[in-house]
């Protein structure tokens, strides 16, 4: 039995996260494959008619020395001996891997104990790409913020592998996506601000997108070319592969956009999938070797800039936190019945943790400030916050979900809690007010998603119609940066509010 799924369910591990991607059996046709033992015999191959006249089987179980001219082997060797840590690939330009002379370019990689040899024939624009490329690089250095390094980003890369459509596409925290700079060749509609959801790009292929950060699909109708061996023995694991056959779901997702080639490029940011420059083209496109090569690196150098734009926009608002944080705790100190003011800790706090509201729980006394729920929900929110770990700063931006209602009176639909004692609990709590907002998804979820008996089902979507969603009961949500400024406050708080309680027991005694 199937039936639709309502369009914000959440939704689990599908039978996409499931497709093992990595050992797809086959290449795509842009060149050959060979899989080397350490012996230097021929263990697997692909595709090798077109490139070098000799059939897949009868090169099984030779040994490279005797296909290949003994210098290009030399080669190899050498390279082979440099490539550093697992996950790396040595690449090679216009080597004259047969006798007659004619020049290849290739990559090397180990994939368990084999060495994955790709070729293809070399179009000697290496020099060409090169300069090209420090061009192109040099203008991505002059944008100062991060949104003309995004729309800079967009517009190099187009310049640098000619494709129809650029997109920098950014992940959210529940990894659905947004295009927010693009750069379009003329008469293509404008992708920007559209959003796709988190199941476009299943789990495995973005762990996979981490380790081996390009990919280029040339045409999403080619054949795939099944890779042969002698015997059985375990799938290769084509993971770092150039070459890597498409999953056949994500080959009719193009195919259903009318994308003939795409080409992604993955965003790293601090470690973490940050998004893709993702780029489509409506015909079939294989830039070459040397231009993918550059895109490759043209990638890494666009992240690098990335991230320290976004690191350095993040330190100056941790400064600018830290000194409002001072602020409070040196006032508090003096006097730390201001504390219990709620209207003074939020003209404060709101400059550090922007917030239209705040609550303060202290020793049985409540004060409030600004947009703030009723006494009656801050206190079901506050024995909710008892039950939680009091070492950690608990927050949402759905405030009514959390309280399980369907939505509170005043308007408040997000919290930030910072623990301030350690028992009984009291609690500095800051409040967001519901920002109503539209999303623009490229084709509607529902349509696409079934839920089966053995879990949901996803099937790529028909439609890219844009569709709006409105949606409510949500605050804007609390970044990173902001929890973690939180974070230090409570530390100091803590301190504070502990000397105010012994000092309190002293007066006592
Ligand atoms: C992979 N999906 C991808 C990739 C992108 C997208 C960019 C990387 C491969 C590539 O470069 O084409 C999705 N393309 C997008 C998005 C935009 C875009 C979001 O241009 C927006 C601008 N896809 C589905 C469903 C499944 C699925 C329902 O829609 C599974 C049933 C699978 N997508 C899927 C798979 C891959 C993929 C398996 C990995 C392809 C591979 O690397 O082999």
């Amino acid at each position: 039995m199937t039936e639709l799924l309502p369009p914000d369910a959440k939704i689990g591990l599908t039978n996409c996260d499931r497709e093992p991607i990595h050992i797809p059996g086959g290449i795509q046709p842009i060149g050959f494959l060979l899989a080397l033992s350490a012996d230097w015999l021929v263990q697997r191959a692909a595709n090798t008619v077109d490139f070098i006249g000799i059939e897949p089987e009868e090169l099984l179980g030779k040994s490279l020395p005797d296909v290949f001219a003994k210098s290009a082997v030399d080669l190899i060797r050498e390279r082979l001996a440099m490539l550093r840590g697992k996950d790396s690939v040595e690449r090679l330009f216009a080597v004259p891997l047969l006798s007659d002379g004619s020049l290849f370019d290739l990559a090397l990689h180990f994939s368990a104990r084999s060495v994955i040899l790709e070729a293809e024939p070399s179009k000697g624009d290496q020099v060409e790409v090169s300069s090209a490329t420090r061009n192109i690089l040099s203008r991505l250095a002059t944008s100062r913020d991060v949104d003309s390094l995004l729309n800079e980003g967009a517009r190099q890369a187009r310049a640098l592998l000619g494709f129809d459509r650029v997109m920098i596409y950014r992940f959210a925290d529940d990894e659905s996506g947004e295009v927010v700079a693009q750069s379009v060749a003329r008469g293509f509609d404008s992708f920007l601000g559209l959003n796709f959801p988190a199941t476009d790009i299943p789990q495995q292929a973005r762990k996979l997108y981490v380790r081996n950060t390009f990919r280029i699909i040339g045409d999403a109708t080619a054949e795939q070319v099944p890779i042969m061996q002698r015997g059985d023995g375990e799938p290769l694991d084509l993971s770092l592969s150039l070459y890597r056959a498409v999953s056949p779901i994500h080959l009719e997702y193009l195919r259903n956009m009318g994308v003939a080639a795409s080409l992604s490029i993955s965003i790293i940011v601090n470690g973490r999938l940050w998004g893709l420059i993702a780029c489509h083209h409506y015909e079939p496109r294989m830039p070459s070797f040397a231009q993918r090569s550059a895109a490759e690196l043209f990638g890494q150098i666009f992240s690098l800039q990335l991230e320290s734009r976004l690191n350095a926009d993040t330190s100056d608002y941790e400064a600018k936190a830290r000194d409002v944080g001072n602020r409070v705790m040196s006032t508090a100190a003096q006097d730390p019945q201001k504390l219990l003011d709620a209207e003074w800790l939020w003209q404060m706090m709101n400059d550090a943790i922007e917030c239209d509201g705040l609550m303060v729980h202290m020793e049985g006394e409540i004060s409030s400030a600004g947009l703030h729920p009723d006494e009656a929900a801050f206190k079901k929110l506050v024995e909710r916050l008892n039950t939680e770990d009091a070492q950690v700063i608990h927050h949402s931006h759905e405030l009514p979900r959390y309280l399980g209602v369907d939505s509170l009176d005043s308007g408040a639909a997000g919290f930030l809690a910072i623990p301030i004692s350690r028992r009984p609990r009291d609690y500095m709590v800051l409040f967001r007010e519901e920002h109503l907002r539209s999303v623009r998804w490229a084709g509607e979820q529902a349509k696409h998603t079934r839920q089966t008996d053995d879990g949901v089902e996803l099937s790529p979507r028909k439609s890219f119609e844009a569709w709006k969603q409105t949606i409510s009961g949500q605050s804007r949500p609390f970044t990173p940066a902001e929890i973690g400024v939180a974070r230090s406050l409570r530390t100091s708080l803590l301190e504070i509010v502990l000397r105010l309680s012994e000092a309190a027991s002293e007066e006592r005694k």
